[in-house]
């Protein structure tokens, strides 16, 4: 399975962004049957979206799976659902700040992840990371970049496993604050989402009829 796999830029103020790390080092690692593409993208309005569709057109992949950090998540958050809204809580990394714009004028409200979301929760758990479903990636980047994906896939008419996970911050992100927030260290987030992205081709192999 050929998996695009992107993460973020820092944003934010801060100096590393857990998402890139982990799309970095999953990038290296060797994942049995699953070929990874990385790609980091700018937390920009305009060239984050066109950074995902330039990889995508670059890889044409079995599957594609959008990460993020979020710093007050307490486990890998599996989204479910990306909406047609942006409404930044801080302005993105060219100091842009949208409120209540639609991300495709004229566009669904939303799009389904069409992950296998709750396959992949529980492998992860099952490895001994804490792992949940989310209902919302946000308004920010992350919600754009989810939503761009599915809103592009849907146009194309590629039926392929695509979605997005939000990550916790790292322990030395997490050590920088005055409040730490939650966090989760590199090798267990990537030891999570490998075992997700293995329930992930399981589950990518019994939709092309690979039955074990
Ligand atoms: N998290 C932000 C954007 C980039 C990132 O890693 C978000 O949750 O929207």
């Amino acid at each position: 399975m050929n998996l695009l796999l992107t993460g973020f830029e820092p944003f934010g103020g801060q100096a590393i962004n857990s998402s890139e790390q982990a799309a970095r080092a999953l990038g290296e690692a060797n994942l049995a049957g699953i070929t990874v593409r990385v790609a980091i993208l700018p937390v920009d309005r305009t060239r984050g979206p066109a950074t995902l569709l330039h990889a995508l057109d670059a890889a044409l992949p079995d599957a594609v799976v959008c990460l993020g950090e979020a710093a007050r998540r307490t486990a890998l958050s599996i989204e479910r659902i990306a909406i047609n809204l942006l409404d930044f809580r801080i302005p993105d990394n060219a100091g842009r700040q949208c409120v209540d714009e639609p991300i495709v004028p004229d566009g669904p409200a939303a799009y389904f992840t069409t992950l296998p979301a709750r396959a992949m929760r529980d492998a992860a758990r099952a490895a001994g990371v804490p792992a949940e479903l989310s209902l919302s990636a946000g308004a920010f980047l992350c919600n754009q970049v989810f939503y761009t994906l599915m809103h592009e896939l849907s146009r194309r008419g590629a039926n392929i496993p695509a979605g997005f996970i939000h990550l916790p911050q790292l322990p030395e992100q997490a050590a920088g604050a005055e409040t730490a927030p939650p966090s989760i260290s590199l090798d267990t987030t990537v030891r999570g989402l490998a075992a997700a992205f293995s329930a992930l081709r399981a589950e990518h192999a019994a939709r092309l009829g690979w039955q074990g």
